[in-house]
């Protein structure tokens, strides 16, 4: 796996490689690689000729900075993992390397990212879809992964890519969780063991409340500090707190539930 942290390095082995009618598949994360980013991995290993995964935590889209600061960023065990998954590119760029504007440019939707997560996270998705739109343009891919753990990131990046005419691909992937229901994520590690333990009734509320209003019912007598569960289409979308860490999960509603 060779690993790239200038981007005219990257560039160049790209630009090689298209010129070859070689195809690539991008896998953006901010490390912390768990099986959720393993299974993407494995769907664009699966689907491309090569694979390129970013590792990169972006300052822009943390809006509490000690949530920041807190972000786990073991890069070697994550390289470890990449090459052992047999990915073919890493891309670790420096934060003045992406944003060498100081974030004077930006990328704002200004309807279905304020709800939900957006209300929760002021500015948080324009942070996102600022990144998204870096790694897009740098990776120069022909599909880019993301989860549906992260279901308004996942339609509000399908909905950059299609305003911007961007060539790139989004594609959609289940979301990976643990035997108990916990969606996997880098923020489970810092759950204490008894936390833990109480955490996969909240994927269980989700699932088995007949309405939203019940639901958060079911987690506030559950422990759970609620900050919204809420019906929107065929998707029951949550975030809640659970001690300092906070967790979001999202379900489909009707028949398939
Ligand atoms: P991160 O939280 O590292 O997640 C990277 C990708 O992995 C995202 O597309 C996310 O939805 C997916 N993912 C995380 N947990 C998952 C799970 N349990 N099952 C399936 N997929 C899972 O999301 C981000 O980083 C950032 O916002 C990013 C898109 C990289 C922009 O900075």
């Amino acid at each position: 796996m060779k690993v790239f942290t200038e981007l005219p390095d990257w560039r160049a082995e790209r630009r090689a490689e298209r010129r070859a009618g070689i195809g690539l598949g991008l896998v953006p994360t901010m490390g912390a690689l768990h099986e959720g980013h393993l299974s993407l991995v494995r769907r664009s290993l699966d689907e491309n000729d090569r694979t390129l995964v970013s590792i990169f935590v972006n300052p822009t889209q943390f809006n509490d900075p000690t949530d920041l600061a807190a972000y786990p960023q073991p890069l070697e065990s994550d390289l470890a993992l990449l090459r052992e998954a047999g990915v073919h590119y890493a891309i670790v760029p420096r934060r003045d390397t992406l944003y060498p504007d100081g974030y004077r440019y930006r990328v704002v939707e200004t309807e279905r990212s304020r709800a939900y997560e957006g209300a929760h996270r002021p500015g948080h998705f324009d942070g996102v879809l600022t990144v998204v739109l870096k790694l897009l343009q740098i990776a120069d891919a022909d599909r880019a992964y993301f989860g549906e753990k992260d279901w308004q990131q996942l339609e509000l990046v399908r909905g950059l890519a299609e305003a911007f005419f961007l060539p790139t691909a989004i594609v959609g992937c289940p979301t990976v969780r643990d035997a108990d229901g916990l969606a996997l994520s880098s923020r489970n590690s810092r759950l204490s063991s008894d936390e833990r333990r109480r955490a996969p009734a909240f994927h269980r509320a989700l699932v088995a409340a007949p309405s939203a209003d019940l639901a958060r019912r079911a987690l506030e007598t559950g422990g759970f500090d609620v900050d919204y569960v809420e019906d929107d289409g065929d998707r029951r979308l949550a975030a809640v707190r659970l001690g300092g860490v906070r967790l979001i999960d999202n379900v489909p509603l009707g028949s398939d539930r």
